[in-house]
């Protein structure tokens, strides 16, 4: 690795680069600039570096000659690209002292920039540490996505309830790092119809499409750690293709002219802000398609232009679909290769199901999706009958495999029959596949045990798994900059590309010194999320108490009413016996709940309700103490994560497919308390049992209790202290003057039949949380521990999964620039 932009920085330059864009691009002064300004300008012209980078990347001979991945994505949620961009171009402190010229602090510049928040959760994260990770190692790569004009929607609280507002995260001025590239916009159709026509004495159908629109690509930097490469996320923006019908508009009709504008503008105006939960709406079938097509499109243009034939595609091209969001991308491609190449339906579907690789990253049947037969006949008629050819010969082949067995073929069917045929996008992914991964080793197993049985026996190579991974340049070096120092101090600087390095760090587990100083650095990192706290909510926290954190989407597979009801019975006993011991515990929370999801509301109403009054209870708020930081966003992970003692990874058996915060957390120097789920497997196999704390029921035991009739009121009436905990919900006690408005979740556990095992996993999560609070006590013990976890994780690497992308399904070369 060459830190070659650190020996080509030229600070005069780059200063006067900075004052041209303060002045000549966002019309200010330098008397009068704001620290906005200042940012923006500082950015634009740290851009101009990277988008040199990025387009010598893109015309590398070395790189058009290589096989590259593109990664498909309908979500890329990058968060705050300057810090970052910096500290992978090795010139942080170069900029820092440049800044400071201009009398400019660059921490508070940093702190202006808006995440740019283009993903819901999980999904979209993993995409933005696989193109960091793609780019650190210098694999080519090409990220897909959309430029939504509205990220996900920024949050408050109003009297405990979530409000949502619009999240513009370009601002008025335009994002800073991001480049247009008119020339390679697209054209893209909807609707119409589909004719045929004779060419050269074969017949070929045509869609003759009803409308179109154009796409308008953004180009934003991944910049590869320490290296020239830069590569592009490319996101794509509707507009229409002409500004208006000038028509209309002289024959004074204004407001007509203008419809064409405003429809194309409503394709990529905002992000649908449903996590796991698939509502089957035109807009987003729209945004499907066009992102499809477009990044289609625009893969077959660099394979082209790089000289290559249409026959070799899958030679230097694959194409990675992130869930199925973009699986309309396989009839497209069918149909750019029959209708527009030429080509017979074997070299076509050759060429497409060796290009095509799909991740399942949900097993929730709500998030499965299913769309409207009759709603893609009208939007795409053509992709309509390119699905039921896949169909029709795929199921030849089920028959084949097992003659008269008309159950599996309807199992097996792209096509949904019923009243409403529904076309399954999932089924469809794997058909059209060479290869089908899952995201942790458990995952994978359920993928093939209960989702596709039937077609890991049809096609037994295909599943496969690959555990998700974390950036360790963001989630440690740059989050954590006080461990990341201590840790280079002892073990050297190569662990943020080698992150297995970092088990050299067992050896000092138990040295006192070296607990002192890591636990120094939790303290401080403490501090810092307690004065943020202080500042932003007005809540005084105590920073030698546990630091217990639950940060990710509101879901009820996610259990954050779990975490509630420990709470609830924290503070039943402490109320009930004032000399109840119990180290000193802050409960922080953050979470968006999708503006739909009625029950996650409650949860959260309900969360505040009670942080509103225990934390103005001095019977018990020295030792206990509720934070439900709003407006969850990446920049917020970054302050929380250095300082979280106690993970919560706390969803039912089963239900969570990976979870990448759970590994966020862990680097960082957290404990998990978790089930036995998703990448929570891995991560105990990894620390070793003592250094983690795994409760409740295991997958299998879930299945049983469930088949076996599971009813809630039989925890409840057999436990006192859960019966305690719940029934605080009833009365008035947190929504004083107002009983039973903390109903609604009580209900759902009860009478609503605890879908997520709720109360069957009280009693044991109760149990590992007072051995957490008893192990906490002995510091020296819980410092030994949380040094182990940071040392055991660098399995969780981004770097180590991209790796197994590449050596198992993408088979790609690295290229060094
Ligand atoms: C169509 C509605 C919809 C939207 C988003 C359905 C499903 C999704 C995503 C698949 C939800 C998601 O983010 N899943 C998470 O993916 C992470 C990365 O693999 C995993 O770590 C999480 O466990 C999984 O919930």
């Amino acid at each position: 690795m060459k830190p070659v932009l650190q020996k080509s920085f030229d600070k005069q330059l780059f200063l006067d680069n900075v004052k041209r864009h303060l002045t000549s691009t966002y019309a200010t002064t330098q008397e009068h600039a704001t620290k906005r300004s200042w940012y923006l300008a500082m950015s634009r012209a740290l851009s101009e570096l990277t988008t040199l980078d990025l387009l010598e990347t893109e015309q590398d001979e070395h790189i058009l000659q290589a096989k590259s991945v593109n990664y498909l994505s309908l979500e890329f949620l990058i968060g705050r690209l300057t810090g970052n961009n910096l500290l992978n171009m090795g010139i942080i402190e170069m900029i820092r002292e440049a800044m400071s010229e201009l009398g400019q602090d660059l921490s508070d510049l940093l702190e202006e920039e808006r995440d740019p928040s283009l993903g819901n959760g999980g999904l979209g994260r993993l995409a933005a540490c696989f193109m960091d990770s793609l780019a650190a190692q210098e694999f080519p790569a090409v990220g897909y996505g959309l430029h939504y004009e509205y990220g996900l929607f920024k949050q408050s609280f109003s009297e405990g309830h979530q409000q949502e507002a619009p999240d513009a995260w370009c601002g008025v001025e335009g994002y800073p790092w991001e480049v247009a590239r008119p020339e390679l916009a697209q054209e893209i159709g909807f609707y119409g119809h589909v004719k045929t026509e004779q060419v050269n004495g074969r017949e070929v159908r045509r869609w003759i499409p009803g409308m179109t629109v154009k796409g308008m690509p953004w180009d934003i930097p991944v910049v590869g750690y320490k290296s020239n490469t830069v590569y592009p996320l490319r996101l794509w923006e509707c507009q229409a293709i002409a500004p208006f019908s000038l028509e209309s508009f002289n024959n004074g009709n204004y407001f007509e002219a203008q419809h064409a504008l405003i429809d194309a503008g409503n394709i990529t105006k905002v992000l649908y802000p449903n996590d796991n939960h698939e509502k089957g709406k035109t807009l987003r079938l729209m945004q499907q398609y066009f992102h499809s097509a477009a990044s289609i499109r625009d893969i077959i243009r660099r394979h082209e232009l790089a000289g290559h034939a249409i026959e070799d595609l899958p030679k230097f091209e694959t194409i990675q679909l992130n869930d199925t969001h973009p699986a309309i991308a396989i009839p497209e491609l069918m149909r750019i290769l029959l209708d527009e190449k030429g080509m017979n339906w074997s070299e076509a579907w050759k060429i497409s199901s060796q290009t095509f690789a799909y991740t399942n990253h949900t097993l929730l049947p709500e998030a499965l999706e299913t769309w409207d037969e009759a709603l893609i006949l009208r939007l795409l008629p053509r992709h309509m009958e390119i699905i039921y050819d896949i169909n029709h010969r795929f199921l030849q082949e089920v028959r084949t495999q097992w003659p008269g067995d008309v159950t599996k073929q309807q199992k097996l069917s792209i096509i949904q029959e019923g009243f409403h045929r529904m076309v399954r996008m999932a089924n469809l992914c794997v058909v059209g596949s060479y290869a089908v991964n899952g995201v942790a080793a458990m995952h994978s197993e359920l993928v093939k045990r209960d989702l596709f049985p039937e077609f890991h026996e049809l096609y037994p190579d295909r599943l496969l798994n690959v555990t998700n991974g974390i950036t360790p340049r963001r989630w440690l070096q740059y989050c954590n900059p006080d461990l990341s120092d201590l840790i280079t101090s002892k073990i050297g600087d190569s662990w943020p590309v080698a992150l297995d390095e970092l088990s050299a760090l067992k050896a000092l587990a138990d040295d006192s010194d070296f607990q002192h100083e890591f636990m120094a650095v939790k303290k401080a990192n403490k501090v810092r999320l307690a004065e943020w706290v202080k500042e932003h909510l007005d809540i005084e926290l105590n920073t030698d108490a546990i630091f217990d954190v639950q940060i990710k989407r509101l879901h009820e597979y996610k259990r954050q009413h779990l975490n509630l009801l420990h709470i609830l019975s924290l503070y039943y006993r402490l109320t009930e016996n004032p000399q109840f011991e119990m180290a000193p515990r802050v409960f922080i929370f953050a979470a968006k709940a999708a503006p739909g999801y009625y029950l996650a509301k409650e949860i959260i109403y309900a969360i505040n309700m009670i942080a509103e009054k225990i934390n103005h209870d001095p019977k018990v708020n020295e030792k206990l103490k509720i934070v439900f930081i709003p407006d969850y966003r990446v920049s917020m992970a970054e302050i929380i994560i250095p300082a979280t003692d106690v993970s919560e990874q706390i969803s039912t058996a089963g239900k969570e497919a990976s979870g990448t915060g759970n590994m966020k957390m862990a680097l960082n120097g957290a404990l998990t308390i978790g089930t036995m789920d998703g990448a929570n497997v891995e991560i105990r196999e990894e620390v070793g049992d003592e250094n983690i704390y795994i409760f409740g029921l295991e997958v299998d035991d879930v299945e049983k209790l469930k088949a076996s009739g599971y009813n809630p009121y039989d925890y409840y009436n057999a436990d006192p202290l859960l019966k305690a905990s719940l029934d605080l919900l009833l009365g008035d006690t947190f929504t004083p003057g107002h009983p039973g408005k903390l109903r609604t979740i009580y209900e759902s556990l009860l009478d609503g039949g605890d879908p997520y095992l709720v109360l069957a996993d009280f009693a044991s999560y109760v149990e590992a949380q007072s051995k957490v609070d008893q192990q906490y006590r002995d510091q020296t013990g819980w410092a030994k521990k949380a040094i182990l976890n940071t040392a055991l994780v660098g399995k969780f690497s981004s770097d180590r999964s991209i790796r197994d992308y590449v050596d198992n399904i993408w088979k790609l070369k690295q290229v060094k620039r």
